[in-house]
């Protein structure tokens, strides 16, 4: 699906934050002769910002042996920094399947306020610009409030949305939902579902069950499971996606709040830790706040020249 087109002013917008923790260390690291102290520097800084230990001992160690034989002499530090940054994201299949004959169906669960529903609405809204039609279910009956919460939101976007009462069966909505997607030859149906808490099992059942139940109606559905992460949790990101991934074959990291946190590092650590691209990110709290994941993108704004 070709949807979202990278808009680099709102990605550095969104990327702040994380730039201004690191702009001030990089900005007097460079110009300096690349030595042992500057990579020492370097490592504390990646470690500070989120980026973990695997990519930061990837690229420091190889940073190491690069001094010791001279091969940095007269190199420039943030450039090196986002080449090597660059190296670890690429690869990876970042964009969202969409099924050939029958409806899209796309899963979006993540624990308990992490902003599943926002980025739902996200989705919907870019994929109706782009001339989509799109049905929402709402298969979060369990969270007071949740159901209206959605409906809100397609109504302001304007599209549809199938929903049932609070502590209905989410499975017998997302049922009659994909039911309706299939009828109403509809482009993309998009599942929100509870907030579910990781170390809760019946709970992780009943995403199970809804995963199932999409795929007895549309045939290879749900063609993508979103994860949705809190940036703003840092480390904790990355408990939750090996939990649900027991659960669920997790296609895809819909990395929300990324505006909110200096931790934006933790991209690279969910990356390497889970093996899940990063799909999409969202920066901010209204429709029009989602980027694709464009590797490129995010690690130019991630840090810059002239810092
Ligand atoms: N700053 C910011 N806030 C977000 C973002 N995504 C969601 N939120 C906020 O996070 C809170 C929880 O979002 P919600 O979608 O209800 O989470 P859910 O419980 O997972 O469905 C709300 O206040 C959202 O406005 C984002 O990308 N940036
Ligand atoms: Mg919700």
């Amino acid at each position: 699906m070709g949807l979202f087109r990278a808009t680099i002013a709102a990605l550095r917008g969104g990327l702040s934050k994380t730039r201004s923790v690191l702009s001030a260390p990089l900005a007097t690291m460079r110009g300096r002769v690349i030595d042992g102290d500057t990579i020492d520097e370097l490592e504390h800084l990646l470690l500070s910002s989120d980026v973990g230990v695997t990519t930061t001992d990837a690229i420091v160690e190889d940073l190491r042996h690069e001094v010791a034989n001279g091969a940095l002499e007269g190199q420039d530090i943030l450039e090196l920094l986002r080449e090597r940054l660059l190296q670890r994201l690429e690869g990876k299949n970042r964009s969202i399947a969409v099924a050939p004959t029958s409806p899209t169906a796309i899963l979006v669960a993540g624990v308990n306020g992490v902003g599943k529903t926002t980025s739902v609405a996200k989705i919907a809204r870019a994929l109706k610009d782009e001339g989509r039609t799109v049905l929402l279910a709402a298969a979060d009956t369990f969270r007071a409030g949740a159901v209206s919460q959605l409906a809100t939101w397609a109504e302001r976007i304007g599209i549809e949305i199938v929903k049932g009462d609070q502590g209905a069966d989410p499975a017998a909505v997302t049922f009659d939902a994909a039911s309706a997607a299939v009828s109403r030859n509809i482009d993309v149906l998009l599942i929100d579902t509870a907030g579910r808490l990781h170390t809760q099992d019946p709970l992780m059942r009943q995403l199970e069950k809804i995963q199932q139940v999409t795929t007895k109606k549309i045939e290879g559905a749900p063609h993508e499971v979103l994860l949705v992460l809190d940036a703003t949790q840092g480390q904790n990101t990355l408990s939750q996606a090996k939990r649900f991934s027991e659960s669920i074959a997790v296609t895809g990291i819909f990395l929300a709040k990324l505006d909110g946190t200096a931790r934006g590092g933790i991209v690279f650590a969910i990356e390497d830790e889970t093996g899940i691209p990063v799909k999409l990110i969202g920066i901010g709290e209204r429709p029009e706040d989602v980027e694709p994941f464009v590797p490129s993108a995010f690690v130019s704004a991630l840090i810059e020249d002239g810092t």
